[in-house]
C-alpha cells in the first residue's frame, strides 16, 4: 500500500481497510528508518492515523497545516512525497526531521522550538481572511507543548477573534517526560470524561442526518453540547475562552478521526479537536518506554537497546556534580523546562525531588521562576539546550541580569549539535549573551572543568553562564587545569610562533593543532580563554604581542563571540602589525548533519585549522 503513496490525493482514494493496512506500513517503515538513522520514534508512531485522517479530510497544500515542535512530521513527509528521501533523513544533504518549507509545498512552515503553531496558523488565518481565500488552517499541538506560554498567548487571542481556525490537541499525557502541570491536569479531567464522546457522537449522528447542514444550525448544536457539557465539568477552559470543542476522540481511530474533523470543518469560529493518541503506538518497547524513545540513536528493533552505546556526555557529568554539591548546600535548586533526561537531571530529581521543578517547556518562566527564587536567597541552576535559550533572552536580561541576581544558567547543547539541524544549532548563545550587563559567561573545555566552573560560580554570586556541548570530551587530554579564578584564562602550551585562543570545546582541539604544528616546526601558544566575559585581557595581550599571529577557535557563530572579543582587544589596546584568523561559524543557518561531517565542511576540524594557519603563518614569517 505504501508504495502507492506519493501525496495526500492518494490517500483520499482508499477505503478504510486500506488506510488501516497503510498506517501499519508506515509504522514499519518508520521504525526501520529510525533504527538505521536515529531520530524521534515514539511521536511520530502514535500520530499515524491522525496523519492519514488529516490527510483526507484537509486538501494540502491549499489547506495549511501547521506541526507543532515538527518532530512528529515523518508520517506527514511520507505520504507528502517524500517516502524514498526518509531513508536519508536527518542527514546531510538529506531531508530535515523537521518541516521545512523549501522541502514541499505541503510544509507550510518551518517548526522545530515549541508552541508555536496556533499563533502561525492563526496569522495564516487572518491573512486568509484579508485576502478573502477560503482555505483551512489548522495547528497540531501535542499536550506537552500547549505548556509553552506561547501556546496558551495564542489560544488567548484565537478564543476570542472568530476566526476560523482548527487546533488539533493531539493528546498522549507526555511531553518528553510525562506531561506536567494544571493544564496537564485539566486535560486528564478531559480525558476520562466518557459523556462527552457519547455527546459528540450524538451530535455527529445528528449533523449527519441533517444533509444540507447549514452554519447557523452547526451554531445552535454548539451552544447546546456546550450547556451539557457546562454540567459535568464546571470549567470549560477552552469552551470560555471561546473555542468550540470537539472531543476527546480516540486518535487510531481513523474513522472517527475523519468524522470529526469533517464535523470540525462545519464550525464557524475556532475549534479546538481534543484527540488522544500513544506515544510509541505500535511498538511495544517504545510504548512502555515512551520517553527513551521520544528522540533515539540507531537501535536494535527486537530489542530497543541502542547499536552505539552512548558513552559519558557533559550532560552527565552536570548531573552527577550537581548532586554532590546539592548534599553540601541545601540551598541549591535544579529547574528544567521539560528537559529533565536531556539535562542529566534524572537523578538529581529522584535524590532531590523538593529542590527539583519540572516546568514544562516554558523557558521565559524558568528564568524568572529562577530569579524569583535567586533574589530570595536560593541558588536556582537552570540546564536549558543553547537554542531553547533564545526563548528567554529578555527574561535573562530584564529578571536575572538587570538585578544581578545569581542564577546559574547552564546552556547545554552549545555549538553544533548536528542531526536535528538548523532550529537546534546552539550557535548563537555567546553573541546574544555577550551584549548583556552584568552576566559572567563562561565555557569549559573538559569534564573536569565543568565540574570546576559549577563549583566556582556557586560561590560567585552573581548571574552566570556557563556553555557546554553536546556529547563527550575530546579524546585530547588537558593534563592539568590550573584553579579558576574570575576573569582569568590559562596558557596550557607556551609558544612563541602564534597565539591560539580558544574556549569552551575548541581548547582541546587547539592542543591538537598546536601539535601538528610542531610537526610543521611552527610552536604555538595555547590559550584556554575560560571567560568569554571577562576575558583575560592581561594574558591575552602578553601572548598576543609575543607572536604577533593570532587564532581563535570558537564553536559558534563569526559575530559577537571570542574572535569579536579579541578583535576588539587588540584594536583597543593598540596593538600594530598582527596577523588575524578567527575559526568560528559563517553568518548562516547551519544545516544538520553529523558534528563531524559539518566541521569538516565549514573547516573546523584539526587538519583544516592547521592548513589554514600553517600558511597563514609561513606568509607572515
Ligand atoms: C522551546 C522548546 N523547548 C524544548 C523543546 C524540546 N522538545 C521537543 S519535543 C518536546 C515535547 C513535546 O511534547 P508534545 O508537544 O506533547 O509532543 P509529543 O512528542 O508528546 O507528541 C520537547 C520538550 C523544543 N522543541 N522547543
Amino acid at each position: 500500500m505504501i508504495e502507492k503513496i506519493n501525496s495526500s490525493d492518494d490517500v483520499k482514494k482508499l477505503n478504510l481497510k486500506e488506510k488501516e493496512i497503510l498506517a501499519e506500513e508506515i509504522r514499519q517503515y518508520i521504525l526501520e528508518v529510525v533504527s538505521n538513522n536515529g531520530g524521534h520514534l515514539a511521536s511520530n508512531l502514535g500520530v499515524v492515523e491522525l496523519t492519514i485522517a488529516i490527510n483526507t479530510i484537509f486538501d494540502l497544500p491549499y489547506d495549511k497545516v501547521v506541526w507543532d515542535v515538527g518532530h512528529q512530521t515523518y508520517v506527514h513527509k511520507i505520504i507528502n512525497g517524500r517516502r524514498e528521501e526518509l531513508k536519508n533523513i536527518r542527514q546531510f544533504g538529506g531531508i530535515s526531521g523537521f518541516p521545512k518549507v523549501n522541502e514541499s509545498e505541503t510544509d507550510c512552515f518551518n517548526t522545530g522550538h515549541s508552541s508555536t503553531s496556533i499563533s502561525v496558523a492563526l496569522g495564516m488565518a487572518r491573512a486568509r481572511d484579508i485576502k478573502k481565500e477560503d482555505n483551512c488552517v489548522v495547528a497540531i499541538i501535542g499536550d506537552g507543548a500547549l505548556t509553552g506560554g506561547m501556546a496558551l498567548e495564542a489560544l488567548n487571542d484565537a478564543g476570542t477573534s472568530k476566526t476560523n481556525i482548527k487546533v488539533i490537541l493531539n493528546d498522549n499525557e507526555m511531553s518528553i517526560s510525562p506531561n506536567i502541570g494544571g493544564i496537564n491536569r485539566f486535560l486528564g479531567k478531559l480525558r476520562t470524561k466518557k459523556t462527552y464522546t457519547k455527546s459528540n457522537n450524538y451530535i455527529k449522528n445528528i449533523t449527519n442526518k441533517i444533509p444540507l447542514i447549514g452554519k447557523p444550525t452547526v451554531k445552535i448544536i454548539s451552544r447546546f453540547k456546550r450547556s451539557i457539557k457546562q454540567l459535568v465539568i464546571p470549567k470549560m477552559y477552552f469552551e470560555d475562552i471561546g473555542f468550540t470543542y470537539l472531543g476527546p476522540v480516540d486518535g487510531h481511530n481513523i474513522e472517527q478521526l475523519e468524522n470529526i474533523f469533517a464535523l470540525s470543518k462545519k464550525v464557524i469560529g475556532p475549534v479546538l479537536i481534543h484527540v488522544l493518541t500513544k506515544k510509541g503506538k505500535g511498538y511495544k518497547i517504545a510504548e512502555e518506554n515512551p520517553d527513551k524513545f521520544h528522540a533515539t540513536g540507531p537501535f536494535n528493533i527486537e530489542t530497543g537497546e541502542p547499536k552505539v552505546k552512548k558513552g559519558k556526555d557533559y550532560s552527565a557529568v552536570f548531573g552527577e556534580k550537581l548532586i554532590s554539591l546539592a548534599e553540601k548546600n541545601d540551598k541549591i535548586v535544579a529547574i528544567t523546562a521539560s528537559m529533565k533526561d536531556g539535562t542529566g537531571l534524572a537523578k538529581f530529581k529522584d535524590e532531590f525531588p523538593s529542590r527539583f521543578f519540572d516546568i514544562g517547556i516554558a523557558e521565559q518562566h524558568a528564568i524568572t521562576l529562577a530569579a524569583g527564587m535567586a533574589k530570595e536567597g536560593i541558588i536556582p541552576i537552570v540546564p536549558i539546550y543553547s537554542s531553547f535559550y533564545q526563548r528567554a533572552f529578555d527574561q535573562v536580561i530584564h529578571d536575572v541580569a538587570l538585578q544581578n541576581l545569581p542564577v546559574i544558567m547552564c546552556v547545554d547543547r552549545a555549538g553544533l549539535v548536528g542531526q536535528d539541524g538548523e532550529t537546534h544549532q546552539g550557535m548563537l548563545d555567546m553573541a546574544f549573551f555577550r551584549v548583556v550587563p552584568n552576566l559572567v559567561i563562561m565555557a569549559p573545555s573538559d569534564f573536569n572543568e565543568l565540574e570546576n566552573m559549577l563549583e566556582f560560580s556557586i560561590e560567585l554570586k552573581k548571574p552566570v553562564v556557563i556553555r557546554y556541548p553536546r556529547g563527550g570530551e575530546s579524546n585530547k587530554k588537558i593534563e592539568k587545569h590550573k584553579i579558576i579564578e574570575y576573569g582569568k584564562g590559562e596558557i596550557l602550551k607556551e609558544g612563541k610562533n602564534v597565539s591560539i585562543i580558544a574556549i569552551g570545546k575548541m581548547v582541546a582541539r587547539a592542543l591538537e593543532v598546536a601539535e601538528k604544528l610542531e610537526e610543521k616546526g611552527i610552536d604555538a601558544e595555547v590559550i584556554n580563554a575560560r571567560f568569554l566575559k571577562p576575558i583575560d585581557n592581561e594574558l591575552i595581550e602578553k601572548s598576543i604581542l609575543k607572536t604577533k599571529n593570532v587564532v581563535t577557535i570558537e564553536d559558534g557563530i563569526c559575530i559577537n563571540g571570542l574572535s569579536t572579543v579579541i578583535k576588539e582587544l587588540i584594536i583597543d589596546k593598540n596593538i600594530k602589525e598582527v596577523t588575524f584568523k578567527s575559526f568560528s561559524y559563517p553568518d548562516e543557518f547551519i544545516k544538520h548533519g553529523k558534528v563531524e561531517e559539518l566541521e569538516k565542511i565549514y573547516r573546523m576540524d584539526t587538519d583544516s585549522i592547521v592548513e589554514e594557519i600553517y600558511g597563514k603563518t609561513r606568509n607572515s614569517k
